[in-house]
């Protein structure tokens, strides 16, 4: 019985340790005719009381997956790659047009409206997260 505590007090505090997040609203917008690349959004919800840090994403229907950020640079429009995108504890950060985004080179296939995008995150401590992005029309400007 004695032990029986002993691995119940482990496993609980094991727990502790992983981070809690949700990934909501995941979508990719549907290339433009002739180009080749498109940007993805979702919502990240961190639980947990630590902080979470989104390092690299993939998906094995484009070429390569990279975390960008918008930023204006002398009154210019700018795209950024970056190494991270940091969720604190018990926040949420957007990816939106705009801001933070996903950007997908290369698509091995037609991307059609509605279809599921198979994508998986990939945070700082190992964690790994599976999303299914809805393919979704750029609005008109
Ligand atoms: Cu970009």
């Amino acid at each position: 019985m004695r032990r029986f505590i002993f691995i119940t007090a482990f496993v609980a505090s094991f727990q502790s340790m992983a981070t809690d997040i949700e990934i909501i609203n995941a979508t990719v917008r549907q290339p433009l005719p002739e180009r080749t690349v498109s940007a993805g959004y979702f919502s990240i919800i961190n639980t947990s009381s630590q902080a979470a840090n989104l390092v690299a994403a993939s998906s094995p229907w484009f070429e390569k997956v990279e975390l960008h950020q918008h930023s204006y640079v002398d009154g210019m429009m700018r795209m950024e790659h970056v190494d991270g995108i940091v969720v604190a504890p018990n926040q949420t950060v957007h990816l939106q047009p705009g801001g933070l985004h996903l950007m997908l080179f290369t698509p091995k296939q037609p991307l059609q409206l509605d279809q599921r995008v198979p994508i998986e995150l990939v945070f700082e401590n190992g964690q790994k997260i599976s999303v299914a992005a809805v393919v979704t029309k750029i609005p008109k400007q």
